[in-house]
C-alpha cells in the first residue's frame, strides 16, 4: 500500500495527491503538518529528517520526500507512457517544468501567497505584495508563451510536467476567489490550459481546495 504523509491543503502534498488521483492508485493519506502537527516525532524524523511534508512510502520501498521526487517516482513507476514520457527528450520537456516551478515560479509566488493568505490583513506589506505580484505576472508570461499552440506543457496529454505548475496555477487564481485579488497580466494560453486542468476530476478533488 502507498502511504502519503501530509495535510491536504499543502501545495506540495497536492502535487502528490493529484498524481495519485491521475494514476488511480490505492493509498492511505495521513494528516500531519500544520494544525495536525506530528512532524516533530521521532518516527516522522526517521522518515523525513527535514520534518516537512509530503513524504511517501510505497509498500516495502524507501521513504521518499521532496514533492517533485515523489511525483517523479509515482509517474515513473505507475505512469510510464502517460505521466512519465518514455522518450528521454519528451521526458526532459516535462522535467524542466517541474524544476522551473521549484526554482523560478515558486520564489515569485511565495511572497504574494504568504503576504496575502498567511499574513493577517493589518500586518500586510501591500506595496511589497504588489511589487511581487507584478514580478510573478512576468514569470507566468514565460509559461503563457510556451503554451501557445500546445494542449499541455510537454505533450498533447497531461504529463508530470503539468503537475507542479498546475497546482501553482490554482493558487494564483484562487487568490481572486478568496477576495485577495492581485493584478494579473493577460495570460490567454495559461487560461486555456488551466480550463483543461479543471476538467480533470483528480485536479478538482486534490488541488482545488480552499486556501484558508
Ligand atoms: N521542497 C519541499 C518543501 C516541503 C515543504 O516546505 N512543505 C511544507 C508544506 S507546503 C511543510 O512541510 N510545512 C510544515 C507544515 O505543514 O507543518 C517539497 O517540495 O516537498
Amino acid at each position: 500500500m502507498l502511504v502519503v504523509w501530509g495535510r491536504k491543503n499543502s501545495i506540495n502534498v497536492q502535487k502528490v495527491m493529484w498524481t495519485v488521483g491521475e494514476l488511480d492508485l490505492a493509498h492511505e493519506r495521513k494528516d500531519v503538518g500544520g494544525p495536525f502537527g506530528g512532524l516533530d516525532t521521532a518516527d516522522y524524523g526517521a522518515l523525513n529528517p527535514n520534518r516537512r511534508i509530503p513524504t511517501i512510502v510505497d509498500g516495502d520501498g524507501p521513504a521518499i520526500w521532496e514533492s517533485h521526487s515523489c511525483v517523479r517516482y509515482l509517474a515513473a513507476r505507475y505512469g510510464a507512457g502517460t505521466l512519465w514520457p518514455e522518450d528521454a527528450a519528451a521526458r526532459a520537456l516535462a522535467d524542466r517544468w517541474l524544476d522551473w516551478m521549484q526554482t523560478t515560479l515558486l520564489p515569485s509566488l511565495a511572497p504574494v501567497f504568504i503576504g496575502l493568505v498567511r499574513t493577517p490583513a493589518e500586518e500586510r506589506d501591500t506595496a511589497r505584495i504588489e511589487r511581487s505580484a507584478r514580478a510573478m505576472g512576468e514569470t507566468w508570461r514565460i509559461l503563457d508563451a510556451h503554451l501557445e499552440g500546445r494542449q499541455f506543457v510537454a505533450a498533447d496529454a497531461l504529463t508530470m510536467g503539468d503537475i507542479a505548475v498546475g497546482a501553482a496555477c490554482y493558487r494564483y487564481h484562487a487568490l481572486d476567489v478568496e477576495g485577495l485579488g492581485v493584478e494579473r497580466p493577460a495570460l490567454p494560453h495559461v487560461a486555456a490550459w488551466y480550463a483543461r486542468l479543471r476538467e480533470r476530476a483528480p485536479f478538482r478533488t486534490h488541488v482545488m481546495i480552499p486556501l484558508s
